[in-house]
């Protein structure tokens, strides 16, 4: 794996449809994520925050809100993404609601045709973010970056990696799922994205959803990871604007974790949807660095020294 890791803080809540997302950056710092990191051995440059438009907090027009200045948010997440891939670092993109997803995977997207190699991204969630202006029950773009991603959107969004469509559906593994509108479960059906609900997880475990969701990752392979911290457990992560009961528990989100870095790929990470404003005394900030450790091998040392 790649250990020279830059941090890249993107605070904006600008697609969410409630406020403070905007202060996940500040919150994973406080949590640690870069001596936390450090002490894994690997060398951090925290490349501090991009900036982009304020927040105007007004209603949906044609079925997007902020769609501008979500386009802008993405455009200089994009780059700053780009940017440390071409200089052959990981990014970790600090977000931020998930909007910005799209953003940071069309760079990555890029980068891949740049250097030939396959991409895998594993979007880890409660919800499938695949919604599109006809089918969102609420017009926040943070359900929507999937689809954009697959060419399901505006042009504005649609374009930002300079190609239409940035990815596959088949290059895409959701986990944890057990949120989806039903407009939206019908384009995801056929769109043919792979998804490993929590109906799945529960019937097979999150062992057999990870091997699968893994399966054919190999050394040219480019592996991308959208952790919305939605994707937990509200009893562990209560510090997200949309819960829903009945995800991963804290075992089953550190199995995760660990099979992911026992692949060596994991290449570019978005860390996504932590809102402090819902926290309780940053609990969920340090679950989520907690994870991260673990996804850059926290255990993986362990068995080494073992
Ligand atoms: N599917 C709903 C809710 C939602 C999606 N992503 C989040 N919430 N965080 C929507 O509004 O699109
Ligand atoms: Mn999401
Ligand atoms: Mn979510």
């Amino acid at each position: 794996m790649n250990l020279n890791i830059s941090l890249i803080g993107a605070p904006t809540d600008i697609g969410a449809g409630s406020r403070g997302a905007s202060m996940g950056p500040e919150a994973l710092r406080v949590a640690n994520i870069v001596t936390v990191l450090e002490g894994l051995g690997l060398n951090v440059q925290d490349r501090g925050n991009l900036t982009g438009p304020h927040n105007p907090w007004l209603p949906p027009v044609d079925g997007y809100r902020h769609l501008q200045e979500v386009a802008q948010w993405n455009q200089s997440v994009h780059d700053a993404v780009y940017a440390e891939l071409a200089q052959k670092r990981l990014p970790i993109l600090l977000g931020g609601d998930h909007c910005l997803g799209l953003g940071s995977i069309s760079a990555v997207a890029r980068h891949c045709r740049a250097t030939g190699q396959k991409l895998r991204v594993l979007w880890l969630d409660a919800h499938a973010d695949f919604n599109t202006a006809a089918l969102t029950p609420s017009g926040n773009i943070h359900g929507m970056p999937v689809a954009c991603l697959c060419g399901y959107g505006p042009d504005v969004l649609t374009h930002i990696g300079g190609q239409v469509p940035a990815i596959e559906a088949k290059w895409v593994r959701q986990i944890g799922i057990r949120s989806v509108d039903e407009g939206e479960k019908r384009l995801v059906h056929s769109a043919g994205l792979e998804v490993f609900d929590m109906r799945y997880i529960d019937e097979m475990g999150m062992r057999a959803a990870m091997e699968l969701a893994l399966a054919l990752v190999d050394a040219n392979t480019h592996l991308h990871v959208s952790f919305d911290v939605d994707f937990l457990d509200p009893d562990i992560a209560p510090g997200v604007g949309t819960t829903v009961r009945g995800g991963p528990t804290y075992r089953e989100a550190q199995l995760c974790m660990e099979m992911i870095a026992d692949t060596g790929r994991l290449a570019s990470l978005d860390v996504m949807e932590l809102n402090p404003a819902f926290d309780v005394r940053n609990k969920t900030a340090e679950v989520a660095v907690d994870l991260i450790e673990s996804l850059f091998g926290k255990s993986t040392l362990m068995r080494k020294t073992r």
